[in-house]
């Protein structure tokens, strides 16, 4: 016996997933998990037996309800269902896959279209932060055809402008949260920041790498993995996370100066695997390093730190990421008033995917 579950396959900038309505799904967690390795067809390598893309950018779930808050429009839990093991992780934040709730959003009728633009206030579970996504709505319907232009996107797409209002130390329940902009692990200096994604930054160059390196690269140099992980896990509880060993945060950031005109390049561990561009949160968190006094990214990217909006553009492997910053700077503190970016969302395919019965009642 198989059961069909509706939901919709969507690209959320740089990042695929299904996306479900909560009570399409098992209220209780562990058959949820089970529902959900099943329908991306994990353990394994190749996810052969379900939909997910054998990437962790391609093993992404959103559950969307109606808010339980009386300042959002929506709720949407974010879920990474690991490749290859039986894991489904509620430890992180996905901005790229945040794109598509908007459109999702308003297409299934959970929130009316306002106007040409309808904002969509989106309450992030994992975060218990808020996001306002701006989906262009001519006519009365979503529109996803446009001309802008996201690096790790082939073509073009209509532009969803999104705000961040309250994610700074989101997960770490500071926006620095070792308390400082620089701390000495394993013989080299990093920085620990959390501007709605937790990443932990370090210079290539201190890895004896030259952080221009391609991902199929550093995913190939086994002795670099080792270390990075081990640094990781040496700051986890740090970073007000726990032990890390089973999580997918925090991100792994190696940083050098910029080769293309941006603040800096990027080359980011997510944890194990390397980001073919760079996380939307990840990449505001990187940004907000770079302003910072102090940081390991100021000293990198040459910026002298000062209040007002910055647009900084990120390099990654791929392309650049430009993140808008409202930052208000006293001393060595760091205020972040909004962050502000542009993706693109795509609805790729709608209906139901089917799993074996026994997932839907494990326990
Ligand atoms: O940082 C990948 C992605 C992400 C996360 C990851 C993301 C974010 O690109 O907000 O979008 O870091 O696991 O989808």
């Amino acid at each position: 016996m198989q059961r069909a579950i509706p939901c919709t396959l969507m690209r959320g900038g740089t990042s695929k997933g299904l996306y479900f309505h909560a009570h399409h799904l098992p209220a209780n967690r562990a058959a949820r998990d089970a529902v959900l390795l099943a329908a991306m067809g994990s353990p394994d390598a190749r996810q052969i037996d379900g939909v997910g893309g054998a990437h962790p950018l391609t093993s992404k779930v959103a559950v969307i309800s109606r808010s339980t808050r009386p300042d959002a429009d929506v709720d949407y839990l974010f879920l990474q269902v690991v490749v290859d093991k039986a894991e489904v992780s509620d430890s992180q934040n996905c901005g790229n896959i945040l794109a598509g709730v908007g459109p999702w959003a308003i297409e299934q009728g959970l929130v009316p279209v306002a106007d040409a633009i309808t904002p969509v206030r989106i309450h992030m579970v994992n975060t218990a932060s808020i996001a306002v996504a701006h989906v262009p709505t001519p006519g009365g319907q979503v529109e996803y055809e446009g001309d802008a232009r996201i690096d790790g996107v082939p073509g073009t797409a209509a532009a969803i402008d999104i705000d961040f209002l309250d994610v700074a130390g989101a997960s770490c329940d500071a926006l620095f949260p070792t308390g400082k902009p620089v701390d000495r692990v394993e013989g080299i200096d990093v920085t620990c920041v959390d501007n709605g994604m937790p990443v932990v930054l370090m210079r290539a160059a201190d890895l004896g790498k030259s952080g221009g390196e391609t991902p199929e690269e550093l995913e190939a140099d086994t002795a670099l993995k080792t270390r990075v992980e081990a640094i990781r896990l040496a700051l986890g509880s740090r970073m007000n996370l726990g032990d890390v060993k089973k999580k997918t945060v925090p991100k792994m950031c190696l940083i050098s100066p910029a080769r293309h005109g941006g603040v800096l390049d990027t080359r980011t561990f997510i944890p194990h695997r390397v980001h073919e561009a760079i996380g939307v949160l990840g990449a505001v968190s990187v940004a907000t390093a770079c302003v910072t006094p102090g940081s390991v990214a100021a000293a990198v990217s040459g910026i002298t730190p000062r209040d007002g909006t910055h647009q900084l553009d990120i390099e990654h492997p791929t392309g650049f990421f430009t993140v808008t910053l409202e930052v208000a700077i006293d001393g060595d503190q760091v205020d972040v008033r909004r962050s502000a970016l542009l993706r693109t969302a795509r609805k790729l395919m709608q209906g139901e995917v089917f799993v074996p019965a026994r997932a839907w009642n494990a326990t």
